[in-house]
């Protein structure tokens, strides 16, 4: 996979200064130059969903000028508070849903959002606006992870780094603060992630064939990849610390929402009390929650939802069809069987397995 590196592949750096895609009061640009233009050159190359290109960093594909410097600021600068709860996922594993029914779980006392009057955030605000991504909040805001200060205790933040590069002070298990994972099946999570980023992928790269994404997946090469290795990460780390970190597939949450959403808030040490329950608070969240729900929201336009710096996402785009199994629509029988094959073993040994 490793190939001749070029500076010119669109992952100059030096673009991204003069676009401004960093805070510049924060120097993070000049503080990892150096580094990034030393590092750049010696990691593996792979084709990239989104990019024309990804680089292999640390066992993990990622888009480097959107992924390295930040993850290095993450590491350097970012102070974890002991009441910080993450939610880690791969992408298109349910962070969208994910992020709307932890942001709902933790704040319902303080926004009412069953009645026709209701300001709830989520009723006019995309999930990404309520709960932001570590990994690219300096890339989207222009600012320092000092803005994040301002956020409400318990903060919630999401990540897709894989747990191998997060910083001890996240993952320590005297830091504190706690973390959700949610993982899907692998068919859907390709499936998902070829249509989502083909969507982003400039024009004239052309589109990812599913043919081309398929071989790409199963080598590992997908954004923040290879998946097995993702969510093996945290499945064993949440067998060695489930009080540390909550577990789950997306599967479950569509099958038992009512149980998982309970799960969800015993965990993050706001159990549902008995008048809740009765009054169906649950429900409430789940409803408020919903796909239909939060596809159909009329996003404030002041509060657009940045992917990076010039990307900017409607709402529309984290919502395709949010069901299990998709992936039979698009996949031969060969592919599926292939992916299954590849995950049992990959998986095998761990206690973790998806529905072949
Ligand atoms: P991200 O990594 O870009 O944040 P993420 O939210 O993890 O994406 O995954 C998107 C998937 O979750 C989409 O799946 P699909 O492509 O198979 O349809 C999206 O439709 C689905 N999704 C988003 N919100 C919900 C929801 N409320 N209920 C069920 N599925 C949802």
């Amino acid at each position: 996979m490793a190939a001749a590196h070029s500076l010119s592949l669109g992952l100059d750096s030096q673009n991204n200064q003069e676009n401004g895609n960093f805070p510049s009061e924060s120097g993070i640009e000049k503080v990892y130059e150096k580094k990034y233009r030393e590092i750049l050159p010696t990691l593996p190359i792979g084709k990239g969903w989104m990019t024309e290109h990804i680089v292999q960093y640390q066992g993990f594909w990622l888009i480097p000028d959107l992924f390295l410097k930040p993850l290095w600021w993450i590491h350097d600068e970012f102070k974890v508070q002991p009441t910080d709860i993450f939610l880690a996922s791969a992408p298109k594993t349910g962070t969208t849903w994910l992020k709307a029914l932890m942001f709902a779980t933790i704040n319902r006392t303080r926004y009412d959002f069953s009645s026709s009057t209701s300001t709830h955030p989520l009723l006019n605000s995309n999930p990404h606006e309520c709960v932001p991504f570590l990994d690219t909040y300096p890339l989207q805001t222009q600012e320092t992870f000092s803005g994040l200060d301002s956020l409400p205790s318990p903060r919630l933040l999401a990540t897709h780094f894989p747990f191998s590069l997060l910083p001890d002070s996240m993952v320590s298990s005297t830091s504190g603060c706690k973390f959700v994972y949610i993982c899907r099946d692998p068919k859907d999570v390709l499936i998902s992630n070829l249509v989502f980023f083909d969507k982003l992928r400039p024009q004239e790269l052309g589109h990812l064939s599913l043919q081309e994404a398929f071989e790409l997946f199963c080598q590992g090469i997908s954004n923040f990849g290879p998946y097995w290795d993702h969510v093996l990460e945290y499945w064993k780390w949440s067998l060695q610390n489930p009080e540390k970190i909550l577990f789950f597939k997306y599967e479950e949450l569509k099958k038992e929402p009512l149980v998982v959403v309970k799960r969800l808030a015993k965990f993050l040490g706001q159990p549902f009390s008995f008048e809740e329950e009765r009054n169906g608070v649950v429900q409430e969240i789940i409803k408020l929650c919903s796909f239909r729900n939060l596809s159909n929201l009329e996003v404030n336009n002041t509060k657009t939802y940045k992917f990076t710096k010039d990307v900017v996402a409607n709402n529309n785009l984290y919502f395709r069809k949010g069901e299990t199994g998709d992936s039979s629509n698009h996949l031969s029988h060969e592919m599926m069987e292939h992916i299954d094959k590849i995950f049992q073993d990959k998986l095998s040994g761990s206690g973790l397995s998806f529905g072949a």
